[in-house]
């Protein structure tokens, strides 16, 4: 590694934002948490507590622009991205940007045109389930060729219950837009097409909220992916995929870990939010990209993995409103991602 030690600049102190910053804190090694940048001091200031020589900012951009800042994570809702990822990239730090890269694909493009002009890849788009021990070896399994050439996949991703202010159209592009991820990434190609049916919902949605749906995706090779999102299934969090081969089958997300045997009946238990199911996944992300930052590169999916999976959700969206299979669009890509 050319630099010693990674000095990382927080940008969003939320849920995610402050769960990096402890992990970060805690559990990587080769970098430090120097500063936090959010609007919101107090919040800010929780991020950074206990962390020395850990300071707090209010305006983002100060984080971004810090001479002593190498690298910055970006967890701020997805909407105040663009400015403050092309200010990264003009700066040439490495970024991990939580998801979505940018809410649209034409914004997501143009961060994607950026990078190009700066000719390199900066910006890591943070889809974790890359970094699962069970996806990786569904990946490493496909990949081998040892079940022969994939056909279908069916996906099941489902939350124990959505928060306030979820909608219909989130499910697509703030759930299912992991399941766009993963099926370019396992599959190795991109997806050409989307559609959205559903059944009635489920009373324990909100009032107009269609849960859950049942998303098909088709992939430029031919293959077809069901994913149903259910983001008010009530008994916890549970995210499983089942890759339909032609010499096989292999899925992940079935439940493990330890089960019990009392009062005349066994089981186990499930997590109750995607943060406790993918926390291996986080580590792995976060120290991973660490390494890589150090010498000034990304290792995980790109600024163009997040445009084509911005294109897929708006097609998506799309599908849903019309009711019709509804084409995804991308440009060409540049050379820089092949
Ligand atoms: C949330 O934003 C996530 O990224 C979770 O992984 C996903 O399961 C959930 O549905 C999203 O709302």
């Amino acid at each position: 590694m050319s630099n010693p030690e990674l000095r990382v600049g927080l940008v969003g102190a939320g849920l995610m934002g402050s769960d990096h910053a402890a992990r970060i804190h805690r559990r990587i090694s080769g970098a430090s948490l120097i500063a936090v940048g959010d609007p919101d001091l107090e919040r800010a200031e929780s991020a950074a507590a206990g962390i020395e020589g850990c300071r707090v900012e209010t305006d983002p951009l100060k984080v971004i622009e810090a001479s002593d800042v190498d690298a910055v994570v970006l967890a701020t809702p997805g909407r105040t991205h663009e400015p403050l990822l092309l200010a990264a990239i003009e700066r040439g730090i490495p970024v991990l940007c939580e998801k979505p890269l940018t809410p649209d694909s034409k914004s997501s493009l143009r961060v994607v045109e950026a990078e190009v002009a700066a000719g390199s890849r900066l910006v890591q788009v943070g889809f974790m389930r890359r970094f699962d021990p069970e996806y990786a070896e569904l990946k490493r399994t496909l990949d081998a060729g040892e079940l022969g050439r994939p056909l279908l996949m069916h996906c099941a991703h489902r939350n124990a219950s959505a928060p306030p202010g979820f909608t219909s159209q989130m499910m697509i592009f703030d759930s299912v837009v992991h399941e766009f991820d993963t099926t370019r990434w396992l599959l190795g190609e991109e997806i050409t097409a989307v559609s959205v049916r559903h059944p009635r919902s489920t009373a324990n949605a909100p009032s107009g909220m269609i849960d859950p749906q049942l998303v098909t995706i088709e992939t430029a090779s031919g293959v077809l992916v069901t994913v149903e999102i259910f983001v008010n299934c009530g008994f916890g969090y549970q995210v499983r995929c089942e890759a339909v081969c032609e010499g096989g089958t292999a899925q992940v997300g079935g439940d493990s870990g330890m089960t019990t045997h009392v009062r005349g009946a066994w089981g186990g238990s499930i997590t109750p939010d995607f943060r406790p199911r993918f926390q291996q996944a986080f580590d792995e992300e976060l120290q991973r990209w660490a390494d890589a930052a150090r010498d000034g590169g990304i290792d995980g999916a790109s600024a163009w993995d997040g445009y084509a999976a911005a294109a897929a959700c708006e097609a998506g969206v799309a599908a849903q409103t019309s009711g019709a299979r509804t084409t995804v669009q991308l440009v060409e890509r540049p050379g820089l991602y092949s």
